[in-house]
């Protein structure tokens, strides 16, 4: 990583006029007409509309504007006057669309009526939502209930999951699986088995009253642009930021507010992080490691001036398993260490020192720690450090995962969920009359191992594009034409539209942005964030078409052609009033949900509370629980001449899989995404010149081919050993079976790679 004047890179900071050039480049039309400005105005404010980009927090002191670049983006998205209609189906073959680009497909705009596919044309056919639903309901009721899947991708509404989840339990089935599976499912399984709730402990006021915070593998200038104020106040306060990131992500460095006048006006720009280290992608367990050695060994000199550095009264009362993991990093060596994570231990001790030093830290992270082999250990060696001092369950500390949808984790709050023991089924039992069943649904790879054996015959999606956000893109879209039915609910078209099932059915939906009228009037939604504060959004903009339903009248549609009628379960009532659907949630979920339509429209929401918050710990131990790790890497394969571990990254300019153009402006790529990150040293090692076209080929010693062609090398600041291209279409090349062990989070930070100098140039996307 020598000369950075070789590299691609970004001279600006993160936020100021860039971010605004953001915006208007991609939508010069659209921005700022009086209406999208109305709109965005009213944008995760009390009474307005809840962003549908990420989940982070809708403050109760907003400012004037409550939205970020990317969150605009999002929302002038969904509000494009462009329309994806029948007569351009009519145009184009399903064949012919497969070949186009994510981009080009979503840049078509909002779809406009129900389609069902018709395999003599092989073209999508305008149909009628009654007769879309008779047919679905009667082809389910001949399917196993076991061998159908009910995906969720984390935006719809808590009112729509909460229906979802019932359908699919009355239907007969626990197959829930969400995009969350692919996600932070590491932090629901590791934080619920070592502190006994899944979710972060922070609330953001905490934001204001720590000392220190240590970031892992989150980043906040793309993916969450909101949190970069907090960020920039907590710098300004004097607070140490520390990151460990094998990239570095321009939010992180540095920012300058787009929403202060001054700022712009002077360029002004604020330093984010106090340190930054480019560890080795799964370096993050050697580092966590070398941290917890260090505060021992500060522990120790304490002890002989008869302080501590530990907090030994919160581990006596509050934790257990000290004594195992502390023999086990007092004897790993740093050699070890510095090799797992590619950082000396100069570094690793100056960064802990930061640690010993804070009185209050909280701990944030997100895709770098989760979306690995051992995703778990590095979560559970987080809180490892966390606990050491104490820092869990004190005001201005805490581990704080930032979650990705704008509602994924409350869809798992109300009942989106494959794991039966997670929801309480008796409830529902005694609420609807029926019997829920008991058996472990399909979590996303089970689903795709499940679409790949045969097992499963039936996929509906409610939002989300399945088959290009999973691993192995290649073999599952050969195998997704073998099932009897497929069913998308969607905005906008994309790739997973147009691989099908012998029946498949195409279902617009309303956006969140868009006015929602039913029999009572117009209907407020609700969602959770990612400090576990529930929101009302209420939208007031004209839908997209008339022939489009809301979620809660697909899904209730959908389950009253399906099921037999239940007196107890009201699907008309609750379409025409969605309080009723919150009562129902009150009803299920009391501890959370009581009072629900009194309480969704408190400024800031309100908060469903959390255990570990309170130093309660629903563990088994009945304590806080240290995790010895077995492994000192994350990453689950071994070191091998000529392979590299891939990191797959998301742009600034997209969403997951929708495309919103070709600038990473942050990283200083622009124009396209067919590249591969590599730094100078490698570049040379490996013969490689800027601008050669190369093939990523699979290095999984499964002996299944994958290749990705067409991607043009670029110098970029990274480790050793490691290359950087974008997700999602670098998922062709990631094996199904690598997964997290305990959550199956698919791995998709540290992939099994080699590098083809091909001289073809085949497109990259098929
Ligand atoms: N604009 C925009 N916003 C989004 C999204 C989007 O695509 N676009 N997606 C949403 C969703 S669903 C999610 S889950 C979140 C995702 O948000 P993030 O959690 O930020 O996810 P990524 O951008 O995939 O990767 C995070 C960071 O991990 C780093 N990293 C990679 N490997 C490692 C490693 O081994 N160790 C460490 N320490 N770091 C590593 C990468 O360099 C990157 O900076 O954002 C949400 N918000
Ligand atoms: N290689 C690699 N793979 C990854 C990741 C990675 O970092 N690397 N990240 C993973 C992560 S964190 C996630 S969360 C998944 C994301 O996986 P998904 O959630 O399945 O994918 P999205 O791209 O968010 O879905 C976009 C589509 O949602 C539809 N949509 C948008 N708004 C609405 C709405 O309001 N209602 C409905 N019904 N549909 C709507 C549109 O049609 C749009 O095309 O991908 C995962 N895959
Ligand atoms: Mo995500």
């Amino acid at each position: 990583m020598s000369s950075e004047e070789k590299t691609a890179h970004y001279d600006g900071p993160s936020g100021g006029w860039g971010s605004v050039r953001g915006i208007a480049r991609i939508f010069g039309k659209e921005w700022p007409t009086p209406l999208a400005t109305e709109t965005l105005f009213r944008q995760n404010k009390p009474g307005g509309f809840m962003c549908v980009s990420c989940s982070w927090a809708k403050p109760a002191n907003y400012h004037p504007f409550e939205f970020c670049e990317n969150g605009a983006k999002a929302t002038l998205w969904e509000l494009t006057t462009q329309r994806c209609s029948p007569e351009f189906f009519a145009k184009h073959t399903v064949t012919e669309l497969r070949e186009w680009k994510d981009y080009d497909l979503e840049q078509q705009g909002r779809l406009t009526h129900p389609m069902r596919y018709d395999p003599a044309t092989d073209k999508y056919v305008a149909c009628d939502w009654d007769e879309a639903f008779r047919e679905i309901g009667s082809e389910l009721k001949l399917l196993d209930p076991k061998s159908v899947i009910f995906y969720s991708s984390g935006r719809a509404s808590l009112e729509t999951s909460y229906l979802y989840a019932l359908f699919a339990r009355m239907y007969g089935c626990n197959n829930l699986p969400d995009s969350s599976n692919m996600c932070h499912e590491t932090t629901s399984v590791a934080l619920k088995k070592v502190i006994g709730a899944g979710v972060g402990t922070i609330v953001f006021d905490d934001l204001s009253k720590c000392d220190a915070m240590f970031f892992f593998g989150q980043n906040t200038g793309s993916n969450s642009p909101r949190f970069l104020h907090p960020l920039q106040e907590a710098a300004k306060r004097g607070v140490q930021i520390v990151t460990f990131n094998p990239v570095r992500e321009k939010g992180l460095e540095f920012f300058t507010n787009p929403q202060s006048p001054v700022e712009m006006l002077t360029g002004k720009e604020t330093r984010i992080s106090t340190q930054y280290h480019q560890v080795r992608p799964g370096g993050d367990i050697a580092v966590l490691m070398g941290i917890c050695k260090h505060v021992f060994a500060a522990d120790d000199e304490a002890k002989t001036q008869g302080k501590r550095v530990l907090d030994t009264g919160f581990i006596e009362q509050h934790t257990s398993g000290l004594e195992e993991f502390e023999a086990k990093v007092r004897a790993i060596s740093w050699e070890e260490i510095e090799h797992e994570s590619g950082l000396s231990q100069q570094i690793i001790e100056g960064a802990a020192q930061v640690y010993v030093e804070a009185d209050r830290v909280i701990g944030v992270y997100g895709m770098g720690l989760t979306q690995h082999m051992h995703g778990f250990e590095n979560v559970a060696l987080f809180v490892n450090m966390l606990l050491l001092k104490g820092n869990i369950g004190r005001d201005g500390t805490g581990i704080s995962p930032v979650r990705g949808h704008s509602n994924v984790q409350g869809q798992r709050t109300v009942g989106i969920s494959e794991k039966p023991d997670l929801v309480p089924l008796d409830k529902y039992a005694a609420q609807f009359g029926f019997d829920p069943p008991r058996e472990k649904g399909m979590n996303t790879v089970e689903a795709c191992e499940g679409i790949l054996s045969g097992k499963v015959k039936s996929f509906f999606g409610l939002g989300g594009n399945f088959v290009r956000a999973i691993p192995e893109r290649g073999r599952m879209e050969d195998a997704w034409t073998t099932m009897r039915l497929t069913v998308q609910v969607a905005t906008k078209l994309n790739r997973s539209h147009l691989v099908n099932g012998e029946i498949a059915y195409l279902l617009p939906c309303l956006g969140r942005t868009e006015e929602d009228m039913q029999l009572s009037g117009p209907q407020s939604v609700s969602m959770e964030d990612t400090f576990s504060h529930i929101y009302g959004s209420l939208a007031k903009r004209k839908p997209a078409s008339e022939h489009l339903l809301s979620e809660v009248a697909i899904v209730a549609g959908l389950a009253k052609a399906t099921l037999s009628p239940n007196p107890m379960v009201k699907w008309d009532e609750w379409v025409g009033n969605y309080a009723l659907i919150r009562d129902q949630i009150a009803e299920t979920y009391s501890e959370e949900f009581h009072g629900f339509n009194e309480r969704m429209w408190t400024p800031g929401g309100f908060y469903r509370g959390n255990s570990a918050r309170e130093r309660i710990w629903k563990t088994k131990s009945g304590k806080a629980e240290f995790t010895t790790p077995k492994t000192m890497t994350a990453v689950g394969f071994g070191e091998a001449p000529g392979r590299y571990r891939l990191i797959t990254m998301r742009s600034n300019d997209q969403f997951n899989t929708t495309i919103y153009g070709f600038s990473d402006r942050l990283r200083g790529i622009e124009g396209t995404r067919d590249v591969v990150l590599i730094n100078p040293a490698e570049m040379k090692r490996a013969n490689l010149r800027e601008g050669q076209v190369v093939s990523l080929v699979s290095d999984a010693e499964d002996g299944i081919e994958r290749e990705v062609a067409g991607l043009t090398v670029v110098p970029f600041s990274l480790p050793d050993g490691c290359l950087g291209a974008y997700y999602p279409e670098m998922n062709p090349l990631m094996p199904l079976s690598h997964f997290d062990e305990q959550s199956k989070t698919p791995a998709a930070k540290s992939v099994p790679v080699r590098i083809r100098a091909a001289s073809k140039t085949s497109c990259v996307t098929d």
